[in-house]
């Protein structure tokens, strides 16, 4: 019998705490907030139409309750939703180049998930000792270490649960250690969010350690959009959930019914924007946090950012945190990148 271990880093109320201070955050920001980004386009008149920041916002990391991260696993067989696939293409071609040029040890996965790609590269590194997942959700964790333990029984699997955008200590493990942060969750993070996170992965490594980074790539806006607004509706369902979660949560009285789903790129700042409109006029109260929101009809929010990278902007990005790029592998229709980095 080889060690499970799971270990909790976040307090017991640490998620409806965090939730509290999101919501209640990013619901009052005044119109004029200037954190909201400048209220009108430039005066220059831009080629293409500026998209005007949304003053309301919410962290995509609250779409993820079981419901959520279902939607999510059906998002990743849709045909407009690429990413997923193009990244298990890279990960198949190139699991055993990054066991070679690694020789990982231990395996920490950031937002493990169900750990499922994951299985590639784990089943291409003979060498290794220990896999360390971390994920906010303590179900997926023991759920992907039980399936991993059924077919590698002499692995060590330490699992934390913890939100690793907050600072992260591991556990003292073999190495060299590879931590891989996969599906272009990345993007998810604001420039400066990103930046903090980077340079916490990089605190984390020593000499001879490696991060391997997944990012999705700037493309022909009609792939990207379609990709975030697919025809059957998953990806609209999976963004309103986020308002079934707070009414959960929250006891808030939001009518996912009374929103519209929108995703939008965003041509100066490269990212996918996806954000729920109010068909109405309406306001929504929200008991937990004695607040009622007001929207106006036409009003949106903004639930969740998804940057595209190129190569040149993934390499001065790890380098301000001092890693520098050593590999950058694509699928076939360079429409993913995985990186490898060194501290
Ligand atoms: C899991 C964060 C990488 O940004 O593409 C999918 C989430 N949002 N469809 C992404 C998502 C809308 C996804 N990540």
């Amino acid at each position: 019998m080889s060690p499970f271990l799971l270990t909790r880093t976040l307090p017991e109320d640490a998620t409806g705490a965090a939730l509290r201070a999101d919501v209640l955050h990013g619901l009052t920001r005044a119109a004029h907030d200037p954190a909201a980004g400048p209220a009108t386009g430039p005066a220059v008149a831009a080629i293409r139409p500026a998209v005007v920041p949304a003053a309301k916002s919410l962290p995509p990391k609250w779409f993820y309750d079981a419901r959520g991260s279902a939607l999510f696993d059906e998002i990743t067989t849709l045909p407009e939703y690429y990413p997923t696939r193009a990244e298990r293409e890279i990960l198949v071609a190139r699991a055993a180049e990054i066991a070679e040029v690694t020789g990982a040890r231990t395996l920490v996965e950031l937002g493990s998930g169900s750990s499922e790609k994951t299985r590639h590269l784990i089943d291409a590194l003979p060498a290794l000792h220990t896999y360390v997942p971390v994920d906010v959700s303590e179900s997926a964790l023991t759920g992907a270490a039980n399936t991993l333990l059924a077919e590698r029984p002499a692995l060590d699997v330490h699992a934390l649960v913890a939100d690793f955008t907050r600072g992260l200590a591991l556990p003292g493990t073999p190495g060299p250690r590879l931590v891989a942060f996969l599906g272009g969750t990345i993007g998810n993070l604001l420039p400066a969010e990103r930046a903090a996170f980077l340079g916490s992965v990089r605190d984390l490594l020593s000499p001879g350690d490696a991060l391997l980074l997944g990012t999705d790539l700037v493309k022909d806006e009609s792939v990207l959009v379609s990709a975030y607004d697919d025809a059957t509706g998953v990806t609209a369902a999976f963004n309103k959930n986020v308002l079934h979660v707070i009414n959960r949560e929250l006891g808030a009285d939001f009518d996912p019914g009374a929103f519209t789903h929108v995703a939008v790129w965003d041509p100066a700042h490269e990212w996918i924007e996806m954000r729920l409109r109010s068909d109405v006029d309406q306001t929504v109260k929200i008991p937990a946090l004695d607040l009622a929101v007001q929207f106006d009809r036409g009003e949106e929010m903004r639930t969740e950012i998804s940057a595209k990278f190129r190569e040149e902007g993934v390499r001065s990005e790890l380098a301000d945190a001092g890693l520098s790029l050593t590999h950058w592998w694509t699928d076939e229709r360079n429409r993913f990148a995985l990186s490898l980095s060194t501290p």
